[in-house]
């Protein structure tokens, strides 16, 4: 079997679109979506999602603006920008792009931005109304993963699905919004001992390890749908993920590439969380 492609990048853009008309509707209505991001320091990685953000926010018509802060800024500092954006009618989203500088405690950070603001979805309110099934922000990269997986017609219900990866903002979430579709959910991690004997039973298989191409065909039942959550940069500068590529999407029935796979859905989210946020939480989808 040689699996079907799924392309993050086309069904980014397509969903892209249906948000751009609802966004001309709410400007009918004067309002206009708005997304603050703040980034300290200089990694090229990090400011190159950013851009990306901000790039999708023009492409649909959500206003943005990016605060640029050196990585010395004290947590103080941080907290005091957060405290005005919250105070902010202007601005229904923040963000904060992560990873932050050491000396910031990120838990402190994520706790100060106001729920009604939460378009990461990371604050424990928002996670918390996503364990409970509520209304609420879900955290974009696990909510691209389900997008892409129901974009195929891909039954969950039912389905063993396997998390490999804890991580809060990507593993933890994702296995508990599977869970929320009715799929029995597996987590592994780094100190699950015989791996394989989990991966080979999953019919959903989600890899967000952080290691370059270390799930190998091995790894992987056939007729498996194979998701790529990893974001590893070579040495050459080029994107690869954590799933053996070429090797597992002879077995796989879907497979998601790194790039245009998982990281434009992530984007797409939050441009979906940040128009939600505009038009009020709790107030419909
Ligand atoms: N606060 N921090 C916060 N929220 C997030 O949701 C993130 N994340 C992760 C890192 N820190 C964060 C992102 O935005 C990872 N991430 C992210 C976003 C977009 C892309 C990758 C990771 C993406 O667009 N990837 C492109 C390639 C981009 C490139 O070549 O640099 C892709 O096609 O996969």
């Amino acid at each position: 079997m040689v699996a079907h492609v799924i392309s993050g990048k086309d069904i980014a853009q397509k969903m892209r679109e249906e948000m751009a008309q609802e966004v001309e509707q709410l400007k009918q209505r004067h309002i206009v979506p708005h997304l603050t991001v703040v980034i300290l320091g200089e990694d090229p990685a990090s400011h190159s999602y950013v851009k990306g953000k901000k790039k999708a926010c023009t492409q649909t018509g959500i206003s943005s603006d990016v605060i640029e802060l050196p990585d010395t800024t004290s947590e103080q500092a941080l907290l005091d920008i957060i405290d005005q954006l919250n105070h902010d009618d202007a601005v229904h989203g923040i963000l904060v792009q992560l990873p932050l500088p050491k000396h910031i405690d990120e838990q402190h950070i994520i706790e100060a931005i106001s729920p009604e603001k939460d378009v990461d979805g990371f604050h424990p309110v928002s996670v918390g109304r996503m364990i409970t099934g509520q209304d609420t922000f879900l955290p974009c990269t696990p909510h691209g993963i389900i997008e892409l997986i129901k974009s195929q017609q891909i039954d969950i219900k039912g389905k063993h699905a396997v998390v490999i990866g804890r991580s809060n903002i990507v593993g933890k979430p994702v296995g508990q919004l599977l869970l929320n579709e009715h799929a029995t959910v597996t987590y592994c991690h780094s100190k699950t001992e015989n791996l394989q004997q989990y991966t080979l039973k999953a019919d959903i298989l989600i890899a967000a390890v952080g290691k370059a191409n270390v799930i190998k065909a091995e790894h992987v039942k056939p007729g498996a749908v194979v998701i790529d959550v990893g974001v590893n940069r070579l040495d050459d500068g080029t994107l690869t993920g954590d799933v053996d590529f070429d090797e597992v999407k002879e077995i796989a029935s879907y497979i998601t590439p790194v790039p245009k796979g998982v990281g434009p859905m992530t984007i797409t989210m939050l441009l979906k969380n940040t128009i939600k946020a505009a038009k009020g939480l709790g107030k419909g989808d």
